[in-house]
């Protein structure tokens, strides 16, 4: 029977990297899938077609676009998108949502969503299931941000679902954050956590359009004013509140003149490098770890250990604190 399976060619990873950076879009989705990889036999191919990739990358704009489920983050990428790819810019998307490993994902509601940009020649569309780990998920995107910048896409927009953390390891990966909120019955913010407005770069109204459009802009007056309280950002740079509409398309186009300026400003304060700096050195912390938990798993010792202590773990008879100093000297060869 397994005969009749074909057998995959070895990879090559120095033609697919030249692929990549030819621009071939399917090279570009193969390369995708290699970084996301959760197989460990993909880990060493998937480096080393990130280290070959990594001296093409670096000059894209790197969006995160986060808010809570249902804002219009997808929609606001469709539009957003369309219309940046028509003043020639190349935009590539990559979707984060932890939450379809839970709910069976909108993975395909993006699809249609954002149908026409998927379409776009000068667009990327890649909504990526989460690996449920946001370890995880932090590693591949941060990987799939740099494949999409080697091939020569200048515009990277990054979704994420406003829940759990992730926005956090989102906006260590981008060097604009862009929140999107929602007016409630009032002029009072809806869809705002604790915290992410600390970390917004930009902040947008969205369904800025009919009934609710006075009340989005003054819901975004007062929450600009609420801002001014704040310590400014790096680079001494204060947040736009702006409203717009994904849907009518309004304030899409001040809204990249706030990215660019932002970016701007970024670099003209020295503070690009740095914030560039700081996320290679997660990123190499996110390796660590990765590399540390491969081996965990690979290892013969540590294997045996475990099989030893974790019943004992689970029925009572050993403190986890035991149990994990004895797996963890297994793994360095001190047991
Ligand atoms: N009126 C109005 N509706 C909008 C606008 N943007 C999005 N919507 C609607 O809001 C709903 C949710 O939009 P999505 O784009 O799926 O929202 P999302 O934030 O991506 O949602 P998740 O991916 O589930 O987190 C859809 O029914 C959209 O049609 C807008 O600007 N105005
Ligand atoms: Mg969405």
């Amino acid at each position: 029977m397994s005969a009749e399976i074909p057998r995959r060619p070895p990879l090559d990873v120095e033609a697919l990297a030249a692929d990549v950076l030819r621009g071939d879009r399917a090279a570009l989705g193969r390369a995708i899938t290699l970084v996301e990889s959760n197989r460990d036999a993909h880990w060493p191919a998937a480096q080393a077609l990130v280290a070959a990739l990594l001296p093409h990358t670096g000059k894209a704009v790197r969006v995160g676009i986060s808010g809570v489920p249902g804002v219009g983050k997808s929609t606001f990428i469709e539009a957003f998108g369309s219309r940046l790819t028509a003043q020639g810019h190349r935009v590539a998307v990559l979707a984060i949502d932890p939450s379809s490993s839970v709910s069976g994902g909108s993975i395909l509601g993006d699809k249609t969503r954002m149908a026409r940009l998927a379409r776009d020649p000068a667009a990327f569309v890649r909504p990526s299931p989460s690996s449920g780990s946001l370890g995880g998920v932090t590693r591949k995107t941060r990987e799939s941000i740099l494949v999409c910048e080697a091939a020569a896409f200048d515009v990277i927009l990054v979704e994420t679902v406003g829940v759990g953390q992730n926005e956090t390891v989102v906006a260590d990966m981008v060097d604009t954050f862009l929140v999107l909120m929602l007016t409630g019955a009032g002029d009072e913010l809806q869809g705002i956590k604790r915290g992410i407005v600390e970390m917004a770069d930009i902040l947008a109204v969205n369904k800025a359009d009919g009934a609710n459009a006075q009340r989005a802009e003054a819901a975004a007056r007062s929450t600009e004013r609420a801002l001014r309280l704040l310590p400014p950002r790096p680079g001494a740079w204060r947040p736009p509140v702006l409203t717009c509409s994904a849907i009518e398309g309004h304030g899409l186009d001040r809204l990249w003149d706030e990215v660019v300026r932002h970016r701007e400003r970024l670099e003209e304060k020295g503070e690009l490098d740095r914030l560039r700096a700081r996320q290679r050195g997660h990123w190499m912390w996110s390796l660590i770890d990765h590399a540390l938990h491969h081996r965990l798993r690979t290892s013969p010792r540590a294997a045996a250990v475990l099989d030893e202590v974790e019943q004992s773990v689970l029925d009572g008879g050993t403190p986890p604190s035991d149990a994990a100093r004895r797996v963890v000297d297994a793994l360095f060869g001190q047991e």
